[in-house]
């Protein structure tokens, strides 16, 4: 095992000439030649040297001490940019500047241009990739599972205020991190049907099929101390030129299989479109999952010769539902090829796996029509069916009610017949866990409440994380080092280390460079917002901001009610000492999500008018800066004084954008909702602004009969803000415009921000009163830096590792 505590020894002159070497050989450009790309590249090409030295240390180590693996399957790894993070942790930065500087190439500039690998929607992408991170960075063994999207997440341009969704050319210059295995490839089938052999088996005859071929990257643990694998899949057709058909003059349909095949692994679907091309979504979640498990049950038969011992060498961890069809694989594979008896390959199959559920909403529970399943996966309908009546005769056996029958079934039999992702990922896992303490209290009650009657001990709360590396040492290389300036360096191997900081709250001296710190970082995003977008907003305001998927549930709308709301009191009492307040915005809505577009639509038409308005004199900006990614979260997160996390109490599973912006001394305002709850508690009342209902009351509220409409009528400020936005005062060139929007909140209000916006609206005062007092802002902010290292991914990591996988 490669464990290098120290920086390698790199001297830049010899660093410089690798490059050159590089940059002539590999890229075939001369220096004179060669643009920033180049640059980027023949970089990332010399680093990866060293890499992939460690990497091979790293995968022998494992197979010489005959380690147990971990897997872990998402259909998203947001890993963003990789250059950066990589040199940072392999302590390298600063040589590999200095070398590039003698050839007259500045990192930053071409760490900048790196693209970044969209390859996930928000949270449950983003959270894959600090897992990753921390894999490695806790020596554990660790490979990720994923598809290789050509274009990953959209990019987000916004037009007249509308967003426009654009295809991400990530891969356009080539990706010198992936290393294509053409030796590692499996079969993928689909369609066709099952027939039985003479000797009693049965055999899936598949319809049709691609092959799946992997692309490695490597995953660079902190300081080096370990590479594991990203492993994602690319599509092939088995028959990707039909010469006959060339022949004979049809050309492009000769080529139709490899289209077919690139079509598998072409877009990542927003996980909250609801008019998705679901055929191709459940195409791409067997073709992941298939290719996954063949791959580790070869390995497994590699080292180890018995696949009954497969539970002692893997764990296989399933990012939500999206692969929980590798529980019928796997049991396929186990039944069909390796001729286990069906109750022995259920006990391995659930030895072997683990779930995560990441969201309650019954919208967002997957599903899927029993015919499609059937049509695609027959013989993963057989042992759906299997599975089912096996899981349904123990729930009989131990007294459950036909109610109770009814939500364990894997089969949803309440209209049209669908198979339940979550039942069987429920059933086909020895744990089931939540990503925060209210979240899995929530499972427990809701989704689960007969499968966990059944299986009390099977579900278990992880509460979420993040990678300090990136998301404090990289994001916030200034705060990073005042930190180490105080209370050395031991908070970079240990985030609770952090603690020490408490000590420095209310030292005067400590605050200035604090705010100073904080102050560099808004600068530098002013500086930024400028150039990319002609915005002009003042460092010395309170930078408020919201950045995150645009979803009703998380309610933007209420904050940007709140806005106009607090526009119209700014200009009634000009003469209150109003604090300036800079509103940042950012997220992608689905593209089918109709409200989801208009609340950007709203965020931007909002900024136009209130921007403009000389009355209220610069003391409120409003902007939706475009395009937010994890490259842009690393800009905006550290030059944040308060981070909004309003969603409605029990809608929010996490949330890990949250601990990023407390980690970077962000203060919160929200609801006690995902890991707001445990954010609270870690860093005390007093430092953090709670408000609005709790899950329970929300439930309450609902169960009474919630009429938004009498709220609305007691409460002037808000009924005020929103005949302003739904009578047309911000969009006059199409006053009705938020007629239906506002509306509804009226009627329905789904989300309850009429419930909350009273309350909401005092929060925002209190965080006012607090910002007055500057001393006591920065000590409150300090204190959140100091009692957040308890949210790393490194963390989480350690509780799956020893209380699901076994590895720890
Ligand atoms: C999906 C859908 C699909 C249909 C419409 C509504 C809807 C709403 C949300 C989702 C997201 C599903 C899974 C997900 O991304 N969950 C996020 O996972 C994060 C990591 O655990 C967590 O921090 C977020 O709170 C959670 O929303």
């Amino acid at each position: 095992m490669a464990t290098s505590l120290s920086a390698a020894p790199v001297q830049p002159n010899k660093l410089a000439e690798e490059i050159i070497d590089t940059l002539v050989h590999r890229i075939g450009k001369d220096q004179k030649a060669a643009r920033p790309h180049d640059w980027l590249a023949a970089t990332i090409l010399t680093v990866r040297n060293d890499i992939v030295e460690k990497w091979m240390d790293s995968t022998r180590d494992a197979h010489a001490k005959g380690a147990k693996r971990v897997y872990y399957l998402s259909l998203e790894f947001l890993i963003g940019r990789l250059l950066r993070d990589a040199l940072s942790n392999l302590r390298q930065t600063r040589d590999v500047a200095a070398a590039l500087e003698t050839l007259g190439v500045d990192l930053a500039q071409i760490e900048e241009i790196e693209p970044d690998a969209a390859l996930g929607n928000g949270g449950l992408g983003r959270l894959a990739a600090c897992f990753m991170e921390s894999l490695a960075s806790l020596d554990l063994p660790a490979y990720g599972y994923g598809i290789r999207y050509v274009n990953g997440m959209f990019r987000q341009r916004i037009d007249d205020g509308f967003q426009v969704e654009l295809p991400e050319n990530w891969l356009q210059y080539g990706n010198p991190w992936e290393f294509e295995r053409r030796e590692s490839k499996y079969f993928i089938g689909f369609g066709g049907e099952v027939v039985g052999t003479e000797t009693g088996h049965v055999h899936w005859k598949a319809g049709e099929g691609v092959e799946a071929v992997a692309v490695d990257t490597p995953m660079v643990g902190w300081r080096g101390k370990r590479v594991n694998t990203l492993r994602l899949w690319t599509a092939r057709s088995l028959d990707p030129l039909q010469l006959d058909r060339f022949n004979a003059g049809d050309f492009e349909g000769a080529l139709q299989g490899q289209t077919r095949a690139d079509t598998l692994v072409r877009v990542l679907y927003p996980n909250d479109s609801t008019a998705a091309g679901q055929e191709l979504r459940l195409r791409q979640e067997y073709f992941f999952s298939s290719a996954s498990i063949q791959d580790i049950v070869r390995r497994h038969l590699q080292y180890d010769g018995d696949i009954r011992t497969l539970p002692t060498k893997a764990a296989i961890q399933l990012n939500d539902t999206h692969p929980a069809v590798a529980v019928a694989e796997l049991m396929r594979l186990l039944v069909d090829h390796h001729d286990l008896g069906f109750d022995e390959a259920w006990d391995i199959t659930r030895a072997t796996f683990g779930y995560t559920n990441h969201t309650l909403l019954p919208e967002a529970l997957e599903s899927w029509p029993l015919p499609l399943f059937e049509r695609l996966l027959p013989r993963h309908m057989q042992l759906v069916y299997a599975i089912n009546a096996k899981l349904l005769r123990e729930a009989k056996a131990k007294g459950a009610d036909e109610a109770a029958i009814k939500a364990i079934s894997l089969i949803d039999e309440g209209g049209e017949r669908r198979v339940r992702m979550a039942n069987l990922a429920f059933a086909g896992s020895h744990s089931v866990n939540g990503v925060a303490a209210l979240h899995t209290d929530l499972m427990k009650q809701t989704v689960f409440r007969d499968l966990h009657a059944l299986y009390p001990e099977r579900i278990n709360n992880k509460t979420n994380g993040i990678t300090p590396r990136r998301w404090l040492q990289e994001a916030n290389p200034g705060l990073a080092s005042l930190i180490e300036e105080a209370i050395g360096p031991g908070f970079r191997d240990d985030a609770a280390e952090l603690a020490k900081l408490d000590a420095h709250a209310d030292d005067d001296a400590f605050q200035q460079k604090f705010a100073a710190v904080k102050r560099a970082n808004k600068v530098a995003l002013t500086q930024y917002l400028r150039a990319e977008m002609g915005l002009r907003l003042d460092p010395d305001a309170m930078f408020d901001v919201q950045i995150k998927r645009i979803h009703e549930y998380k309610r933007q709308l209420l904050n940007i009610i709140e806005t106009v709301a607090l526009y119209d009191q700014i200009r009634s009492h000009p003469e209150r000492e109003w604090v300036p307040r800079v509103k940042l915005f950012a997220g992608k809505a689905a593209s089918s999500y109709v409200n989801a577009k208009l609340i950007i639509k709203l965020a931007g038409d909002v900024a136009r008018r209130i921007n403009a308005d000389p009355a209220i004199g610069g003391l409120l900006k409003v902007a939706f800066v475009p395009n937010y990614n994890v490259s842009l979260a690393e800009k905006i997160i550290p030059a944040a004084n308060l981070s909004e996390q309003i969603s409605t109490a029990g809608m929010e599973a996490s949330g890990t954008g949250n601990m990023k912006f407390a980690l970077n001394g962000a203060l919160t305002i929200g609801t006690l909702d995902g890991a707001n709850v445990e954010i609270r508690d870690h860093v005390g009342e007093d430092n953090i602004v709670i408000f609005g209902m709790t899950a329970d009351e929300v439930a309450q509220a609902r169960a009474d009969g919630y009429r938004p409409r009498d709220i609305i009528d007691r409460s002037p400020e808000l009924g005020q803000a929103l005949s302003a936005i739904a009578s047309g005062v911000f969009s006059p060139d199409d006053p009705d415009r938020y007629k239906g929007l506002i509306g509804g909140l009226y009627d329905t209000d789904h989300f309850m921000l009429a419930a909350d916006f009273d309350a909401y609206a005092a929060a925002q005062r209190e965080v006012d009163r607090r910002w007055h007092d500057a001393a006591q802002w920065n000590a409150t902010a300090i204190r959140n830096v100091a009692r957040v290292g308890w949210f790393s991914s490194d963390r989480t990591i350690a509780e799956y590792a020893k209380d699901i996988w076994g590895v720890l």
